[in-house]
């Protein structure tokens, strides 16, 4: 277990949320770091340079993946990965994915410091396009395996950028990602720091999250296309109007949810776009994306028909066609219960206020999951913000959570 005179410095971890927050930090206050665009790409390099600073030998994989490696004292023991992702939504908060990558590399100074090896390597990651830029985890599903030549060909971001271009753009050979894939057996456990990014342990003032489950979710992009039309002109029963369609589906959400989902069912429209866009014409096409979510799949099914059924009810009443496009199907996952009494523990020794949850939100943990045990260790977030420049966590529970983290490493990577 961490010696006493082991432990994180939260001036430290401040210190460098603070640097990292500089790059990609809009007027607006957001954080603008997208997958592979230049400020993600800055916040690589700036990554890698502390990496190096705190003595972890770094590597980028072929799906740029940053990598920073403490080596353990058995090269043949299968490692235990930590990390997160520093890439960001548009306008996000500072702490999103990043505060997990940054308190991982103070635990691995810490070590480096005190001179205590671990048995087996301990390699510190930065997933490449967690967010979904490109329809979600894209790093962490290149380790996996799960990246395929379709999806690097026919990925494009919500703009309709291509994923090839762009990662060509930023000096990448985006077929490389197909080298990433991470041979399971050398890797023993993957531990992941989150901030919550929801209400629970803010609410009933707790430090820490032991997380038991992370929820599934699939997002599509749906298409409807009516006809463009006069606004003046075009009488109201003689309209193919598409962003009715829209409108028409999202009252159905609550019924669809209400007769399909669960209580952790969540279904989100979160972009609309109409063309052609004009005031004084009546849409003649809709797109819009929807992000479904539950913990259990065969919930994720039922949603998943009941949308597709309601959309062809409408596309019919209205005379409209529709089409859609599934970005991302992602499993609901369980954490590995020897990881999760690992973080429970180092939270129990630390006397700290916690409980087991769910995780609403999607990680990269629950890719990891289909090649190795996974665990997660949340810290609160101020009124439960996220995805916004409001999203904080009080130092004070950094801290915490930073010393779970490194108490839960103690009982991975120490055992001899
Ligand atoms: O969407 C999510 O749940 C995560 O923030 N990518
Ligand atoms: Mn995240
Ligand atoms: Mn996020």
């Amino acid at each position: 277990m961490p010696t006493t005179e082991e432990n994180v410095s939260i001036d430290r971890i401040s210190s460098d949320l603070k640097e990292l927050a500089k790059i990609g930090r809009a007027e607006d206050g957001g954080v603008y770091r997208m997958a592979f665009n230049e400020a993600d790409m800055r916040g690589k390099d700036w990554l890698e340079q502390k990496m190096r600073e705190a003595g972890l030998e770094t590597r980028r994989d072929g799906a740029c993946n940053l990598i920073g490696r403490l080596p353990g004292r058995d090269p043949e023991a299968p490692a235990l990965l930590i990390g997160s992702h520093i890439d960001t939504v548009p306008c996000a908060g500072i702490l999103d994915g990043t505060l997990g990558v940054l308190t991982g590399l103070e635990c691995l100074r810490v070590m480096k410091e005190s001179g205590r090896q671990p048995v087996q390597d301990v390699e510190l990651f930065a997933f490449s396009d967690e967010e979904g830029r490109f329809g979600g985890m894209f790093g962490s599903q290149a380790l996996a395996g799960l990246i395929t030549p379709d999806t690097i060909h026919s990925a494009t971001d919500p703009g309709g950028e291509r994923l090839e271009d762009v990662m060509k753009a930023a000096g990448l050979d985006p077929w490389e990602a197909l080298q990433a894939r991470r041979d399971p057996t050398t890797i023993g456990g993957y531990l992941e720091l989150h901030i919550e990014q929801g209400p629970v342990l803010s609410a009933d003032d707790l430090q820490v999250g032991v997380v038991e489950a992370i929820t599934g979710l699939f997002k599509w992009s749906v298409t409807l296309s009516g006809e463009p039309n006069h606004a003046g002109t075009t009488p109201m029963i003689m309209r193919r109007d598409a962003f009715m369609g829209v409108a028409d589906f999202a009252h159905e959400v609550p019924r669809i949810l209400d007769e399909n989902g669960s209580e952790r069912s969540r279904a989100t429209i979160g972009r609309v776009e109409l063309s052609p866009g004009s005031p004084n014409t009546v849409p003649g096409e809709a797109m819009f994306t929807i992000d479904v979510r539950d913990t259990d799949e065969t919930v994720m099914n039922e949603l998943a028909q009941a949308t597709r059924r309601a959309l062809e009810a409408i596309a019919r009443r209205r005379g409209l066609r529709f089409s859609y496009h599934v970005d991302s199907w992602i499993k609901p996952v369980t954490c590995d219960p020897e990881l999760v009494w690992c973080v429970e523990n180092a939270a129990e020794e630390e006397g700290l206020r916690y409980r087991r949850m769910e995780s609403g939100a999607a990680h990269d943990a629950q890719i990891i999951a289909s090649i190795c045990p996974v665990g997660m260790i949340f810290v609160p977030s101020l009124n439960g913000k996220s995805h916004s420049p409001a999203e904080w966590t009080a130092w004070d529970d950094i801290e915490a959570g930073a010393k779970v983290m490194l108490g839960a490493i103690d009982r991975l990577a120490f055992r001899s």
